[in-house]
């Protein structure tokens, strides 16, 4: 028997993507410190080599992490493939279906625990497209919480279309269609659907393990967390809702403590404070090669007037075409804004390869340093401090959801370039629903991007005193009041929404234990 005073197991399975392993801990700590629960991540021996060297402070010991048996080789990939950043685009599907061995090792860790704690623990939390570990929590008589590190609308259209391919069944010749979940009036546009769903039928690879992963986490949750803020994306949760016919917990963003605290500051403020979260979002870079120092960033950001920088980015795991690449180089020079650009090479080359001068115009960087107009960072930047600085003015972005949210925290407003997954879907969130973006491409890298729509955007947004950028900024300023509200607890122990609903979670957890134990 499980001494009553045992402290309760929470067993954590994220998506092997480093755009959901930091979610999931930043999670686990939270949970942690609120409760005092035991909290295990489990994942592949690889992941959490990285989780580890991702979390170097005190409490991040007490989340335990343990590596479930996996090895890419017998799944057909190449040797130490165990993460979305490892594998070309052509070897992703590969890789989910690899994923879906784990549910063995992770039933064994289960019974394991169930054995040492003398009871289950109190709930699996596991990503949305592990939809296997419903099964693992029915087997040792436990509940299965899913959880989605993306926003509520882009989750909500992505397991829609996934699930029901509206797509589908409107003719071809429709542009727009609707997705179930979302009122009629909210019409999406075909460009904005990936290529792989955009193809599949239903019984293609993609669909054939997208599809049941979905449902399994649809049909056999007792509930999903999301990572937003109820006040941030009425729309989206509404949708979320009604696709999950679930309770939604809304417990995020989750972001670095410092993007919280932080008005706009200059260099010296935002470098000296630091805190755990923050050097975990920045640990995750430790072992490469970072041929920039976050000082060096933030003096040449000093040196601008506030508001005046573009800052550009695609994210860990993205890159865009090499003519994009060179029309992107062309519109900024163009546009004379200021900027700071996270170079990689163009798709088709080793993303992780040297960076090479050929791939942007004659002379591009030289120029740009003379006149002090731009600044290139090969691979990395410390993206936290760029956008908590006062005179970064707009984000070129993948639109990825932590981006997004660190972005808007800051009252960063967004240029819109999406790529992958459900990026294309916050984008238009972010157009039509918050009025704090503006795309320059709807469809990443399929489409053709000109140096002159690049420039119109960049005018467009960046323009001091432009009627659409002040616009923009303002919408962007009250997201990002939002969000620190949410994630809030006042002098009187007023909890914001966020806090508010983790511990409604937690309620609800417990009580069904409870219910369950008696
Ligand atoms: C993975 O499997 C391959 C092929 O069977 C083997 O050579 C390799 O040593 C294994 N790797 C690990 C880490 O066990
Ligand atoms: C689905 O695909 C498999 C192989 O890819 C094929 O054998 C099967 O007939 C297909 N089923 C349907 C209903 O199209
Ligand atoms: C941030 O700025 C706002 C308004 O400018 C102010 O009310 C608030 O106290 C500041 N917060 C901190 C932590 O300095
Ligand atoms: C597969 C499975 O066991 N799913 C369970 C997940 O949790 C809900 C709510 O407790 C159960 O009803 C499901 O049976």
């Amino acid at each position: 028997m499980a001494d009553a005073q045992q402290q309760e197991h929470i067993v954590m399975l994220p998506f092997m993507a480093h755009g959901h392993l930091i979610p999931f801990l930043a999670l686990a700590t939270q949970i942690h410190q609120t409760t005092g629960f035991t909290i295990t991540i489990a994942t592949t021996p690889l992941n959490i080599h990285y989780l580890r060297r991702s979390s170097t402070t005190a409490n991040h010991r007490q989340i335990r992490l343990v590596a479930l048996p996996f090895n890419s080789s017998d799944h057909g990939l190449p040797p130490n493939t165990e993460n979305t950043e490892a594998v070309p685009l052509s070897q992703l599907i590969t890789l989910l279906y690899a994923s879906t061995t784990l549910e063995a090792p992770c039933h064994q860790l289960l019974a394991d625990i169930t054995a040492k704690d003398g009871r289950p623990p109190i709930c699996i939390i596991s990503d949305v497209v592990h939809g296997w570990a419903t099964r693992v929590a029915q087997k040792v008589q436990t509940v299965n919480v899913s959880f989605t590190t993306c926003g509520a609308y882009g989750t909500a259209t992505y397991i829609s279309l996934w699930k029901n391919l509206p797509h589908r069944r409107s003719p071809e010749t429709d542009e727009y269609f609707s997705v179930p979940g979302f009122p009629n009036s909210c019409r999406f546009h075909r460009s904005r659907i990936h290529q792989f769903l955009r193809a599949a039928d239903g019984n293609d690879s993609w669909s054939r393990y997208f599809r049941p992963q979905i449902v399994l986490s649809l049909e056999s949750s007792f509930g999903w967390l999301c990572n937003t803020a109820e006040e941030i994306e009425p729309l989206g949760l509404e949708a979320l809702r009604k696709v999950t016919k679930l309770p939604v917990w809304t417990i995020g963003p989750l972001l670095p403590p410092t993007m919280l605290k932080l008005n706009h500051s200059s260099s010296s403020s935002s470098s000296s404070s630091s805190s755990n979260l923050k050097s975990l979002i920045l640990g995750q870079h430790s072992g490469k090669e970072c041929e920039i120092s976050p000082k060096k960033c933030l003096e040449w950001l000093d040196l601008h007037p506030q508001g005046s920088v573009l800052y550009i980015s695609f994210g860990s795991q993205n890159t865009i075409s090499a003519s994009q690449m060179m029309e992107l180089a062309k519109g900024l020079e163009d546009s004379g804004k200021p900027f700071i650009w996270v170079v990689r090479p163009p798709i088709g080359f080793d993303l992780k390869g040297e960076f090479k001068a050929e791939w942007l115009p004659d002379g591009f960087e030289e120029r740009m340093v003379e006149r002090k107009q731009g600044m290139l960072v090969r691979s990395w930047a410390p993206q936290l401090e760029i956008l908590c600085h006062k005179s970064t003015g707009a984000f070129l972005s993948h639109c990825g959801w932590n981006s997004v949210m660190e972005s808007l925290s800051q009252g960063v407003p967004i240029i819109g370039w999406p790529l992958a997954a459900e990026q294309a879907y916050n984008a238009k969130m972010m157009v039509e629903e918050m009025g704090v973006c503006v795309e320059i491409t709807r469809r990443g890298i399929e489409t053709s991007v000109g140096r002159e729509e690049v420039k119109s955007v960049i005018d467009l947004v960046m323009e001091e005193n432009g009627k659409k950028g002040q616009e923009m900024k303002k919408n962007a300023v009250k997201i990002g009041e939002l969000i620190k509200a949410a994630l809030r607890e006042d002098e009187k122990g007023h909890k914001g929404s966020s806090l508010q609903a983790i511990d409604d979670f937690i309620s609800a957890i417990v009580s069904a234990a409870e219910s369950r134990r008696q």
